[in-house]
């Protein structure tokens, strides 16, 4: 009988001859070291141009890997997605990828894959971090501080404009860990640096880009002062630069458009001058994210949280960017 590090003795009333051997409390389940993985990742939709390209991202990778993929599309649904991962389990995955496309909804996926003796290392969102924890329930969060890309759009904004202005928000999927953070690390900025600024509404866009031009003509339309728009990604940005022409204004001359994305139509948006600036999330980390399930296998120890580091877009090196915008 071997007992790794990973595995707990535990004595029962039946004394020695009772002894079972359980996964220890509080620790990831163990991945054995294989040539080729047949492995789960189970997407939130494919609804626009960061999910494509952080589908195709792992798709590569796996192919790359000589790894069988078991891929699957939520259609953002979030019990979709539970129903995925569940599959996954049942299919028998050695490893999960899971962007968990709302902080709670997902947990049992999580913990149904613990239980079951499956890692998750949950790519580029986050579950609430008070119901399931990395190196304990998953293995680690693998994606973009989303606070600091909020804090980002927000110090240009306050720059770019002197500190003064009126915002509407539209915020990304409700209960999506991007929407949750970027919102924070934006709004916090402004309340700290910028006393003359004013968040006027702030609604969910759900990341989408007609979702995105709809609530930008209802707030649009509730305040007509409103001079600057903060969306959570580039999709609802290009929605609301939609909502603004279509309301006979100019965007980036009446009303400041930023963002965070950095997708092709993005950077294009700024390099006409409709877009202000947009803080870039890299969604092409497959092979980060392949390279810690082999690390994770070899025995290494696994950071619980591994920051892709972003870039930031504006003007002046809009034009320069574009070719390698996803
Ligand atoms: O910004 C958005 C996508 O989870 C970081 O999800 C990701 C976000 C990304 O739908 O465009």
């Amino acid at each position: 009988m071997i007992i790794d590090r990973r595995t707990l003795l535990i004595g029962t009333a039946g004394g020695v001859a009772g002894l079972t051997i359980i996964p220890a409390f509080g620790q990831v389940p163990p991945l054995k070291k294989k040539d080729h993985y047949k492995v789960g990742f189970a997407q939130t939709e494919s609804n626009n141009p960061w999910r494509l390209a952080q589908t195709a991202s792992m798709k590569d990778e796996a192919a790359k890997r000589g790894a069988q993929l078991v891929y699957t599309d939520a259609a953002s649904s979030a019990a979709k997605q539970v129903a995925d991962v569940n599959s996954m389990i049942a299919q028998g995955v050695d490893f999960i990828f899971l962007p968990p496309r709302e902080e709670k909804p997902l947990i049992p996926a999580v913990m149904n894959a613990k239980k079951a003796g499956i890692p998750v290392l949950l790519v580029d969102r986050n579950v609430d971090p008070s119901l399931a924890k990395p190196g304990v329930d998953f293995l680690a969060f693998i994606g973009s501080n989303f606070v600091l890309e909020g804090q980002r759009v927000a110090d240009w904004t306050i720059e770019k404009t002197g500190g003064k202005g009126k915002i509407i928000e539209l915020e990304g999927s409700v209960g999506a860990s991007p929407a949750n953070d970027r919102k924070k690390g934006f709004d916090d900025t402004i309340k700290a640096k910028a006393p003359d600024m004013v968040i006027l509404a702030s609604q969910s866009g759900d990341f989408a880009r007609d979702k995105g031009r709809q609530v930008a003509e209802t707030l649009l339309q509730a305040h007509p002062d409103a001079t600057i728009v903060y969306a959570h990604n580039d999709e609802m940005a290009l929605g609301a630069i939609a909502a603004i022409e279509a309301a006979g204004k100019v965007p980036g001359k009446d009303i400041l458009v930023v963002s965070i994305d950095g997708e092709k139509d993005g950077v294009q948006a700024i390099v006409d001058g409709k877009l202000g600036c947009s803080c870039e999330c890299n969604p092409r980390f497959g092979p980060a994210a392949f390279d810690i399930l082999y690390k994770y296998a070899n025995g290494d120890t696994i950071p619980p949280m591994i920051i892709n580091p972003d870039r930031f877009f504006d003007a002046s090196n809009a034009k320069e960017v574009l070719p390698t915008a996803f």
